[in-house]
């Protein structure tokens, strides 16, 4: 998808949205769940955008992870939150031209160049957007319910099981004091890790790549689920969409793969 049909489709959502704001006050959750679906936007797409920067659609309705996450939180956390990271991030941007036209992923891997008034707050807006976009697709009720492929054999030979794996990204989610991230990285030297992050802290800016996470800042979870971080947690193996998943990883495997070169004498 090109930037123009981007900002036309996400355009039109916004319009659909507050069209409906307008009328109904505060959304129901009926009308939440009608809001247009759009499909995914790939997570390189939205990596080597630069300003300005668009929020992707959320590429479900707002009701499809019930009852693990509700519509309502949905609905904040996309159109609130993540919308403003990315209003943040592209004031920040305007603000600064040796920024305009620099990739959201290279402002992430390579924080130190960003003039050190800004640097706090392209961390924090960038980081947001970046962690946001990555989440959203990971997300869904249908598909496999379990890793496949290259996937499930690296779960399987780094952590011992998928169930031990679950248990800790849980423990690592849950252990996060204040607002934060976990993650399923894959370093650069090809091994996963279970990392975690504060803030919006990105694992791109540690040349990671994320292959599953976790948002557990309160806004994630907190009309449903109040100060019961962990029973979010119970929920989230339920609406992890493995099937994107795996099939990111497979493709972030194969981009990193080094070639053989020819053998020498
Ligand atoms: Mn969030």
């Amino acid at each position: 998808m090109n930037r123009r049909t981007l900002l036309k489709q996400t355009g039109a959502a916004v319009s659909a949205l507050f069209a409906g704001s307008s009328i109904l006050g505060k959304l129901t959750p009926r009308a939440l769940a009608q809001a247009p679906v759009q499909p995914p936007v790939p997570l390189a797409t939205t990596l080597s955008s630069s300003s300005p920067f668009v929020l992707p659609p959320l590429p479900y309705s707002y009701d499809a992870l019930e009852p693990f996450i509700d519509a309502e939180t949905m609905h904040l956390h996309h159109d609130k939150h993540h919308a403003s990271y990315v209003e943040k991030l592209n004031a920040a941007v305007a603000s600064d031209a040796s920024l305009s036209h620099r990739s959201l992923k290279s402002l992430l891997a390579d924080l130190s160049s960003i003039p050190e008034p800004m640097r706090t707050t392209i961390r924090n807006q960038a980081g947001g957007h970046a962690n946001h976009s990555f989440w959203w697709p990971t997300l869904g009720k249908s598909g496999s319910r379990a890793p496949e492929g290259d996937l499930a054999a690296d779960i399987k030979s780094k952590f011992g099981s998928l169930g031990a794996f679950q248990d800790q990204f849980a423990k690592a989610a849950s252990s996060v004091f204040g607002s934060g991230w976990a993650w399923l990285n894959l370093d650069s030297d090809g091994g996963l890790h279970i990392e975690t992050t504060a803030n919006q802290d990105s694992p791109l800016t540690t040349f990671k790549t994320p292959v599953l996470g976790i948002d557990v800042w309160e806004h994630a979870y907190y009309l449903k689920y109040q100060n019961r971080r962990s029973d979010y947690l119970k929920g989230f193996f339920n609406i992890v969409n493995w099937d994107y998943v795996t099939a990111e990883y497979t493709k972030a495997k194969d981009c990193c793969k080094v070639p053989k070169g020819p053998s020498i004498g």
